[in-house]
């Protein structure tokens, strides 16, 4: 780790016991349990300088290693993928601030408060993701994910009218043979989210169906996504065949 990275990683320590009241804990682990959704303002994570360079590696990461996908994926309802991505094992090789972020027990911790769980790595090409809406119609179709524990990173993102908004219906169950997500949109509120650049939202993402509405113009809309697993998972093996379909080949 170099020295400025180090510097902010302890700085966050610091930032995150000052910020993080238990008021203010108790507030988002109720809001948490009940939409399965919390947002955190602009520097209200991680400090800006930390954010800053979060972006900078997403950007650069991009340039270099993004492949683009356009799929639809059988197990989440024939749902689209369309848009670039960087995979986790790009992001690990060739980048160094989004694994350190990763691996903080700050932000473990603190995630691991806000969701009642206790939160641990999970299948490694799972860990990170950037992902990059760049055309329009680009989408991230309703879907579920194989962990409980997403936070989403907004990297840049244009204003409300260009689209790309977060749609949530919480508590809910992903049958991989049989999603029925048309059944879960017609029988539920559905809850809508608009993010700007430099927030990040902590996502309940193995009970709560999402996706993100379809860009309207080719504004881009560049998100980073760190998952986790549950050290109290019980299942003897999880599937990833979204994440197989969609993301993990070399080429799409
Ligand atoms: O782009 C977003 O806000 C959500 C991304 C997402 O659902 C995912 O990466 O699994
Ligand atoms: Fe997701």
């Amino acid at each position: 780790m170099n020295n400025i990275l180090l510097s902010l990683m302890t700085e966050l320590e610091e930032h995150i016991s000052k910020v993080f009241t238990s008021k203010k804990i108790a507030k988002y682990k109720e809001d948490f349990s009940k939409n399965g959704y919390v947002k955190f303002s602009v520097g209200e994570l991680v400090p800006a300088e930390l954010f800053t360079l979060i972006q900078k590696e997403c950007f650069e990461l991009l340039e270099a290693h993004s492949i683009r996908r356009d799929v639809e994926v059988s197990s989440t309802g024939n749902s689209k993928r369309t848009m670039s991505n960087v995979t986790a094992q790009a992001i690990r090789q060739y980048g160094q601030v989004i694994d350190s972020i990763y691996n903080s027990a700050e932000i473990k911790g603190l995630l691991s408060q806000i969701s009642q769980d206790q939160l641990v790595s999970c299948w490694e090409d799972e860990h990170y993701i950037i992902n990059h809406l760049e055309q329009s119609g680009d989408t991230h179709g309703w879907h579920w994910g194989d962990y409980p524990s997403t936070l989403i990173w907004i990297i840049d993102a244009p204003s409300i009218e260009h689209g790309g908004v977060l749609q949530c219906i919480p508590h809910t169950t992903w049958n991989k043979s049989e999603p029925q997500i048309d059944q879960y949109i017609i029988d539920n509120p559905i809850y809508s989210y608009f993010h700007e650049t430099g927030e990040v939202y902590f996502l309940k993402s193995d009970t709560t169906l999402h996706r993100v509405t379809p860009m309207k113009s080719s504004k881009q809309r560049i998100i980073l996504n760190t998952c986790w697993g549950s050290k109290f998972d019980t299942r003897d093996s999880v599937e990833h065949e979204t994440m197989l379909a969609a993301f993990c080949e070399e080429e799409a």
